[in-house]
């Protein structure tokens, strides 16, 4: 029982009101920049996927922009972040090219994973991302492997695992916590539970519906924050990951969240038949994580309403431009496919 975690899903006693002390005017206005440009890219797959443009499926996280926005920003290069389905905004938050990010959706040649993997199979080593794959927890326990490479080559690296409350329910969840902790690997596992695991609410899945309840199984120090809110997320990233840095193993963040669209796809209500409730989905919009760190920064006037107009407009553009390259970009040969199969 937790009543922070229990305020946060039931909407209840909730400031929306983004605490920006201690941020300079440039931070706040990068985390605005890069959940916006998470937002148009997908709104773009969205309605790509919708008008049959895009061959397979696609799994949006609008909504949940500012957990992946936050936790990058206290990254380094060298750092290795590990994906899963709902991967977009974690690699896009890294700095991965919006040319080659929606070139892979389109299957092209140009495309991150040189089009072999689409959506769910993102991969862009030289910013950190080291992969995301369909199988749910499949690179949990890959990003443990990264932390303890990084306690044997005396790096002061870390490794990242994205996950959800659907993936906590896989046994090598569990596993991967625990020797995590024993070897101290420097991991930050951070749970991203928006409350589904495709069309099945956690309440009729799990016993309790916080997550942290593994972390303190496993003696991980862990932080419950609100998703929706980038500046919480980026103190609580900052605080577990300088103890990775200085040795003293893994940490835990559970963001709590809600995604937007449906499980797969541009709809609200496609989640295998069963529809979420409305009402729910109209409270957690209101929670909009780029519209409350707008709010805070007009009203302390750290930023210009026509600014904030002018920004849209130019990540509109980067988006549209981004998305028409990648649309006339090439598939890759018949040949490559064998080519990359085999060594030689
Ligand atoms: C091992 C495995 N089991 C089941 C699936 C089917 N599946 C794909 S996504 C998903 C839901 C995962 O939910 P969660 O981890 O909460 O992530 P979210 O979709 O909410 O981001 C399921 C069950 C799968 N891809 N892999
Ligand atoms: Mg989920």
């Amino acid at each position: 029982m937790n009543n922070f975690f229990d305020n946060l899903i039931n909407h209840n006693n909730l400031s929306e009101t983004i605490n920006v002390k201690g941020f300079s005017r440039i931070d706040l206005v990068y985390f605005l920049k890069q959940m916006m440009l998470i937002r148009f890219a997908e709104n773009k797959l969205a309605s790509a996927r919708k008008e049959n443009i895009i061959g397979g499926p696609v799994h949006l996280g609008v909504g949940q922009e500012a957990i992946a926005v936050g936790i990058a920003s206290k990254l380094k290069k060298t750092d290795k972040v590990f994906g899963a389905h709902r991967s977009h905004a974690h690699v896009l938050s890294l700095g991965a090219d919006i040319f080659k990010f929606f070139a892979e959706i389109l299957g092209k040649d140009s495309g991150l994973s040189r089009g072999m993997g689409g959506s769910m199979h993102l991969w862009d080593q030289p910013n950190g991302f080291y992969g995301s794959v369909p199988i749910v927890s499949g690179t949990v326990p890959l990003a443990v492997g990264a932390g303890i490479a990084a306690v044997i080559q005396k790096t002061d690296d870390i490794s990242v695992s994205y996950f959800g409350d659907g993936a906590m329910e896989e046994g090598v969840v569990h596993e991967s916590l625990n020797l995590a902790r024993i070897t101290n690997a420097p991991v930050l596992f951070v749970a991203e539970n928006n409350l589904f695991s495709s069309h099945m609410h956690i309440s009729l899945r799990q016993p309790d519906n916080m997550l942290s309840r593994f972390a303190i199984a496993n003696k991980i120090p862990y932080q419950i924050v609100d998703g929706n809110d980038i500046t919480s997320i980026s103190k609580a990233a900052h605080k577990l990951i300088k103890n990775l840095r200085n040795g003293r193993g893994p940490g835990f963040i559970e963001a709590v969240t809600y995604r937007w669209y449906g499980h797969v796809d541009w709809r609200e209500d496609v989640d295998v038949g069963v529809n979420r409730s409305k009402l729910d989905i109209k409270k957690w919009k209101k929670r909009d994580p780029i519209l409350r760190l707008k709010k805070v920064l007009l009203e302390k006037k750290l930023i210009k309403k026509i600014e904030i107009e002018c920004l849209e407009k130019d990540l509109n553009n980067i988006v549209e431009l981004a998305w028409e390259k990648a649309l006339l970009a090439p598939f890759p040969t018949d040949q490559s496919l064998l080519s990359r199969v085999y060594a030689n």
